[in-house]
């Protein structure tokens, strides 16, 4: 048994999540359930980032307290993801008491080792955006979304020595091609590694911000949410020294949007080096989802489509299938209402739902709704089953490297295979000819058993609609990976009608 432990981005908890959010989570939970299926102890976590001035600001906003408003958006997240059907193992708080805690050990283990230090921070400081800024930010002397130009600041900050990693991290991406996949996101980060990086600023002073895990040797500092935030990766294992952490560690995979990359870099790796943890096995970046104006889908430019409304409409199914389907894991793209109904109407219900129907309808017609035995296979099952046995191990070398939308393309392609098998054996004729009764039987079969290997094989991407799906053809209901052929659908089992996908149009919502 390997172990293996993926992770979603831990998000802020200042709003309700939107399709951008719901891309990370949705590919991470599919991950994790294909790893399961084929037999890995696979971990999945997601999690809340609730502290820092983005959440104090929106909690001052709402007119509540910050914890009391970051529990509230917590469960929102929490609920969210019930209804994606993603479903974490650990779903971490940065507010939990026992994350605090190793926040806190980290601190107090890297200043005891000279790797943070005391220093006067000055700078450019934006009050709208509550933030230090550079001056190539600055349009005609303030930040494009600013009415005030930022002022010049000075505060005590404490630093962590990152520049000192910055050789050894460079050393990390040379010796280790696939640590940041796809390529494309590794080369961007070997060349920030060219450049000196700097220390990194790791606390606020509380009397500007309060809402932070204070900074064990001085009360007049909290630490930096970004700090704190990294480290929800390792403390919902029980590290340092509980088995959890030593079991499922060595096998983290993160995921991330392109956003966060810097921070899953520069200061996630040389934070783990100087804290004496492994580096994560491997960083897997997406593109951003843009809006309908073209712009990255946030929260503050209100261009969120919510994932919730279109589960509601679409099916939670049809919306997971389309996430992984529509935009490439690593590019920018546009998942809008309409692309999700033409996934669902073209690829769901007239390519799966119209085999699952159409063969299920012919079982009933022609075999009383009786699985037939399977007679001779001549070359065209031949080619079915030869394809429908190797899919397992095509599928999984894909997700392995997060490439789940062209591993659902790979069984699709098996589903059109056997729409077109349906055309050319033509059971509707043999059905009318009593010699065909044998070739019948075994085109019938040879259909119920690719369809049962198909819902195996999209079990983790559509897991309610596939479970629906072995309810029809009346085998286990369980999904299992890797099942030989022959082993799916028992003949002389009941089989049961239904339409998996019905078709939507738009004018459904007249
Ligand atoms: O950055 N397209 O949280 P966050 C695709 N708390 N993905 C998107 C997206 C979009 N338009 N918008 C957001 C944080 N995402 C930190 C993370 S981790 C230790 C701390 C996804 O709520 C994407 O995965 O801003 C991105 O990295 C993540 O949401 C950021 O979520």
């Amino acid at each position: 048994m390997t172990y293996r432990y993926i992770t979603t981005p831990i998000y802020y908890v200042n709003d309700r999540p939107h399709m951008g959010h719901a891309y990370a989570s949705v590919h991470a939970d599919i991950m994790a359930r294909y790893l399961r299926a084929a037999g890995h102890q696979a971990m999945l976590l997601t999690g809340a980032d609730e502290h820092g001035e983005k959440i104090a600001k929106a909690a001052t906003q709402a007119n509540e307290a910050p914890r009391a408003f970051a529990d509230r958006h917590a469960e929102t997240f929490k609920d969210a993801w019930r209804r994606l059907s993603v479903e974490p193992d650990r779903f971490v708080r940065t507010t939990a008491p026992a994350h605090a805690k190793v926040v806190s050990e980290c601190l107090s283990r890297l200043f005891e080792a000279g790797e943070i230090y005391l220093a006067d921070y000055e700078g450019l400081y934006s009050v709208g955006q509550e933030r230090f800024v550079t001056d190539k930010e600055l349009v005609d002397g303030k930040l494009p979304e600013d009415k005030e130009p930022p002022v010049l600041r000075r505060e005590p900050n404490y630093f962590f020595r990152m520049e000192v990693h910055r050789a050894w991290m460079r050393q990390l991406l040379l010796d280790t091609p696939d640590l940041i996949q796809p390529v494309q996101y590794r080369n961007e980060v070997l060349k920030l590694l060219e450049e000196p990086i700097g220390d990194l600023s790791i606390s606020r002073p509380v009397n500007r911000l309060e809402w932070g895990i204070p900074i064990p040797w001085d009360p007049e500092h909290v630490t930096y949410v970004w700090f704190d935030a990294l480290l929800s990766y390792v403390s919902p294992l029980g590290y340092p020294d509980q088995p959890a952490f030593s079991n499922y560690w060595p096998g983290v995979r993160h995921v991330i949007g392109k956003d966060i990359l810097r921070t899953h870099t520069l200061f996630w790796l040389s934070m783990t080096h100087a804290l004496g943890i492994a580096p994560y096995r491997r960083l897997y970046v997406s593109g951003h989802l843009l809006g309908s104006d073209g712009r990255k889908m946030s929260k503050s430019l209100g261009n969120g489509v919510d994932p919730l409304e279109a589960a509601d409409t679409y099916g939670v199914d049809a919306l997971r299938y389309t996430l992984i389907r529509e935009v490439s894991f690593g590019f920018d793209g546009i998942v809008s209402n309409a692309v999700i109904e033409q996934r669902r109407n073209r690829d769901l219900a007239d390519d799966l739902g119209n085999l699952a129907a159409r063969t299920l309808s012919m079982v009933k017609r022609y075999r009383d709704g009786l699985v037939p035995a399977p007679k001779r296979y001549d070359t065209r099952e031949e080619t079915i089953i030869a394809r429908a046995s190797e899919l397992p191990h095509v599928v999984l070398a894909l997700v392995e490297e997060m490439k789940l939308g062209r591993a659902a393309e790979q069984v699709m392609d098996l589903v059109k295979q056997l729409n077109g098998y349906v055309a050319s054996s033509t059971p509707w004729a043999l059905a009318k000819d009593p010699d065909a009764s044998d070739r019948l039987d075994t085109v019938l079969y040879t259909l119920l058993e690719a369809l049962y290997s198909v819902s195996n094989l999209l079990h983790p991407v559509m897991p309610g609609k596939m479970h629906e799906l072995r309810i029809l053809l009346g085998g286990s209901v369980e999904p299992c990976w890797d099942l030989p052929w022959g082993h799916g659908v028992k003949p002389g089992s009941t089989v049961k009608e239904g339409i998996l996908f019905p078709k939507r149009t738009g004018e459904d919502d007249a």
